[in-house]
């Protein structure tokens, strides 16, 4: 993955030529990261050694076919979280248990919402081809997302066209062990032998990809996301949804249009392979958001240490912890905020 400058640099010109308008900002701030990066150099990573991660559509197909070749890998090697979850029986598991207990993590491709947000189904990340992460699921009728607090007049978003296991594509035989826990989309999973969902219950993969909830991840709304935040509060509050204001947010959007089981579960919905695709990108958001004024926003935290301040907590902080469990143990929040030289080095890339 590691490339020439000079090709670097031509890639970056056809971004800007080629891509949406985030696209284009994040283009635009690879030469405001660059001189950041002349004033506090990161020992080894630079931006010419820095991984680059790609859009779906952009990866050749047989990028495309390693990537789910690489997923299939983990889910037929043996858990290591067995003794925390008796439902998890894959490394893949490893990933959802992790979630499930503390938090999300990432990989190394991204799914640009805006640029399918039209029809997602025709997207190459879920249009079910052997490139894709699968498809659509059988259509099995349903009621659509009940979303949590909104508004009377779209709390509601109406159904697509699946809701039953995928009928095509790398994980059309894929298993699904964990959850669910708290299920949004639909009414008919079986229910998992623990009430934390990490008890063992084997079924398909089932996905709704739904174009009624693709609306609140179109390139205008990222765009706005992008650059009418001016601090770490309001972009994290934008970008999650304010649900009872009726802003559905990326985030949800996002997750609303995989949906089905596991994807319309806050819980588990990383026993989804799609899920990954869908936070890289919102990690990619928040690194275009942070380049856009690299000294005020790099290290801006905001918020509490739980979700919604339930239970209450105090403010997080850059030296807090964040425990990875058998992914990577404790990290402090400092040491994940920068994708260049972020874990003593580890992390060092950069997204088109
Ligand atoms: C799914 O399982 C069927 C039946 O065993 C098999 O023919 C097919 O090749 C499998 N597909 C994939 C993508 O693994
Ligand atoms: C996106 O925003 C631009 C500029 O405000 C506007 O011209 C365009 O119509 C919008 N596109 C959609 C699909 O709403
Ligand atoms: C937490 O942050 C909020 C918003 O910045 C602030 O109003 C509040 O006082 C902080 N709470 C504590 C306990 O520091
Ligand atoms: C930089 O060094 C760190 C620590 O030795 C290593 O983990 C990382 O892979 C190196 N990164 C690159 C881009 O060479
Ligand atoms: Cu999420």
């Amino acid at each position: 993955m590691i490339r020439p400058v000079v090709l670097v640099s031509a890639l970056f010109a056809c971004v800007a030529v080629a891509g949406d308008k985030v696209d284009d900002l994040a283009a635009a701030s690879l030469p405001k990261l660059k001189e950041w990066l002349a004033k506090n150099p990161q020992g080894n990573c630079t931006l010419e050694t820095a991984v680059r991660r790609k859009e779906w559509g952009d990866l050749t197909k047989q990028e495309r076919k390693d990537y789910t070749d690489a997923v299939l890998c983990l889910q037929a090697k043996p858990a290591l979280t067995s003794a925390l979850a008796p439902g998890a029986k894959s490394r893949f598991d490893d990933y959802v248990v992790i979630h499930i207990l503390q938090t999300g993590i990432n990989h190394d491709s991204y799914w640009n919402w805006g640029r399918y947000a039209d029809d997602p189904v025709k997207s190459p990340v879920l249009n079910g081809d052997d490139y894709s992460l699968s498809g659509d699921g059988y259509p099995v009728p349903h009621a659509g997302i009940n979303v949590p607090g909104a508004p009377e007049s779209i709390r509601v978003i109406p159904p697509g066209n699946g809701g039953g296991c995928v009928m095509s594509g790398p994980f059309v035989n894929m298993t699904v062990n964990l959850g669910p826990r708290l299920q949004f989309s639909l009414s008919d999973v079986p229910p998992n032998p623990q009430k934390d969902g990490l008890g063992y219950n084997p079924r398909c993969l089932r996905r709704d990809i739904n174009k009624n909830a693709a609306i609140w991840t179109t390139t205008n709304r990222t765009y706005d996301l992008i650059t009418q935040n001016n601090n770490m509060h309001w972009f994290q509050t934008v970008m999650e949804g304010q649900f009872v204001e009726g802003n559905f947010g990326v985030h949800a959007g996002g997750h609303f249009t995989i949906s089905g089981d596991p994807g319309g579960d806050f819980y588990v919905s990383p026993s989804d392979p799609a899920f990954y695709l869908h936070h890289t990108q919102l990690d990619r958001i928040w690194w275009i958001w942070q380049m856009q004024d690299l000294e005020k926003r790099l290290l801006d935290v905001a918020k509490t240490r739980t979700m919604a301040n339930n239970p209450p907590s105090a403010n997080g902080t850059l030296d807090d912890l964040s425990n990875l469990g058998v992914l990577g143990g404790d990290v402090r929040v400092r040491d994940l905020m920068s994708t260049m030289g972020g874990m003593g080095g580890k992390l060092c890339y950069i997204y088109e």
